[in-house]
């Protein structure tokens, strides 16, 4: 088996040897006692990988190991989504949810340092909100500039409605932001007006078409400027069935074209509860199954990224992980050191780690070759970090979804589920919570998992499996996958 890897336990510990690092990676992560795509080096010029490999949004792969974390120090924005309550974070990038703290500038920075301390996974700082992050430029670049004094080598992200954009890109490219996301819904402007009941330009308030067909203008400009800097763009769109979802397939085509790297079609989030038009008129997201359709269906167009979690503005941590909380204004010191210790011995493992991974994977990839070519499987898998099934069943908030068949493994999406076990006790009620989230899957590989959990979902056709503890996630699926292969061709035999 190959070597054991919790990022918690490198996170936590207060150590800064390599010796140490590797131990705390050996001591596992799972307690015992209870409970952008898929691209790899060689699919992309040097200098583009170089961009992206560490950034957790940009590469599927880089999700596993490396965090962003966010800064709220762009609070205004200058046109409204149907989907979004100013009272909550900009929900083009973030969930809608607490409201973030807002920072200034100078906080911002200190907040920084003190996360770089002691999460030593970050490797990207975003703004993306809670308003517009180059709406409020002059905050965005000023924050930029204080963080690049002391952590030069962290990559510097934002996240834009489009409109005020083109304006600043010359800016953007000067300060070394080599990712930006803009939020693009609809080509056609009588689908944008169903989105946008108004923006703000040239002083002036615009409604209707005439503010969907001005905004759409901006983004696509901001785009093509932005490529031509060789600046890598995301376009995130927010799936509104009903209103864009057939238009998206359009949208994809169309950025892919002007050079976008990389499309997120994000579900809409739609409650009466965030007092957003959509919620309040009852408009619907789309489930799970439907996005899932849509992201097949637009497959061999942009890139697609499949492994955003919709974080909030001030999130922290790897994605599907806030620590947010943990680095709220009141808990930092006044003055802060930068000890970057931590960080460059991390990413030396990481390192080692990705690159046995990926032999693995290949080997996996060979294996599955030599099976008989049967139908696509889906794998659920407990996961806290380093491509490996590391958590125990009942502490997982979310299961990382994979495709499996004689072609490889894939990522495929991931299906959030509460935590099953709450003080070391498990619920009913949120097993069955647990249970619908896992429908459809063929197998939950988990750290570990206890008899009852167990025996209720077996009985649910849905098997949980902790043989491949602590192993990678791709060999271990495609293990599973072959095993059942070789079942198959026995039965056949039989
Ligand atoms: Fe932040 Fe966005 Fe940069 Fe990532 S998030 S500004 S590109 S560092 Fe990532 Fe979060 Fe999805 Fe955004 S998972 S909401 S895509
Ligand atoms: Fe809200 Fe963001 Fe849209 Fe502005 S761009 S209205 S902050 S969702």
């Amino acid at each position: 088996m190959s070597q054991v890897i919790s990022l918690d336990a490198i996170a936590t510990s207060g150590s800064t040897s390599a010796a140490d690092m590797r131990a705390a990676m050996e001591k596992g992560g799972c307690s015992t006692s209870s409970c952008g795509t898929s691209d790899a080096q060689g699919d992309m010029p040097d200098h583009i990988w170089a961009k992206i490999k560490d950034h957790p949004c940009y590469s599927e792969e880089a999700h596993h190991y490396f965090a962003r974390m966010h800064v709220a120090v762009a609070p205004a924005c200058n046109i409204q989504c149907n989907y979004c309550n100013r009272k909550y974070d900009c929900a083009n990038e973030s969930r809608p949810g607490v409201v973030s703290e807002r920072l200034s500038p100078e906080d911002a920075a200190r907040k920084v340092i003190a996360v770089a301390n002691e999460v030593p996974q970050l490797s990207v700082l975003g703004v993306a909100g809670p308003g517009d992050a180059v709406y409020d430029w002059r905050k965005t670049r000023k924050t930029f500039e204080l963080v690049e004094k002391t952590l030069p080598d962290i990559k510097f992200c934002i996240s834009t409605n489009g409109l005020a954009l083109p304006e600043v890109v010359d800016d953007i490219a000067q300060h070394n932001i080599d990712h930006v996301t803009i939020t693009f819904n609809a080509l056609d402007p009588e689908i944008g007006a169903m989105i946008y009941p108004w923006i703000f330009y040239k002083g002036k308030r615009w409604t209707g078409r005439d503010a969907a067909q001005i905004l759409l203008e901006r983004q696509l400009d901001g785009l093509e400027r932005l490529v031509a800097k060789g600046i890598l763009v995301k376009i995130n769109s927010v799936m509104i069935p009903g209103i864009n979802d057939q238009h998206l397939q359009e949208v994809n085509a169309a950025v892919k074209e002007r050079g976008a790297f990389l499309h997120n079609i994000m579900p809409l989030i739609s409650d009466p509860a965030h007092g957003t038009a959509f919620g309040l008129s009852g408009q619907r997201g789309p489930k799970a199954a439907e996005l899932k359709e849509l992201q097949d269906a637009v497959a061999g167009g942009a890139n697609l990224m499949r492994h955003c979690r919709q974080c909030r503005a001030d999130a922290v941590g790897l994605l599907g992980e806030d620590r947010g909380q943990e680095f709220t204004l009141d808990k930092l010191p006044e003055t802060i050191e930068y000890d970057p210790e931590k960080r460059r011995l991390y990413r030396e493992v990481v390192e080692q780690e990705r690159a046995d991974r990926r032999r693995a994977t290949e080997a996996t990839k060979a294996e599955l070759a030599t099976t008989v070519a049967a139908e696509k499987k889906l794998v659920a898998i407990a996961t806290k970090g380093g491509g490996r099934i590391n958590q125990h069943f009942g502490h997982a908030t979310e299961f990382q979804v994979f495709e499996v068949d004689a072609m490889g493994v894939r990522f495929s999406g991931h299906r959030r589920a509460d935590n099953y076990c709450v003080g070391g006790y498990g619920e009913d009620d949120r097993l069955e919570i647990v249970i619908e989230a896992l429908r459809g899957v063929d197998a939950v590989l988990v750290a570990k998992i206890g008899d009852c959990p167990r025996d209720r979902l077996a009985a649910e056709g849905i098997p949980v499996l902790d043989e491949w503890a602590f192993d990678y996630i791709e060999s271990s699926v495609g293990a599973w996958y072959a095993a059942q292969a070789g079942q198959r061709e026995e039965k056949a035999r039989a």
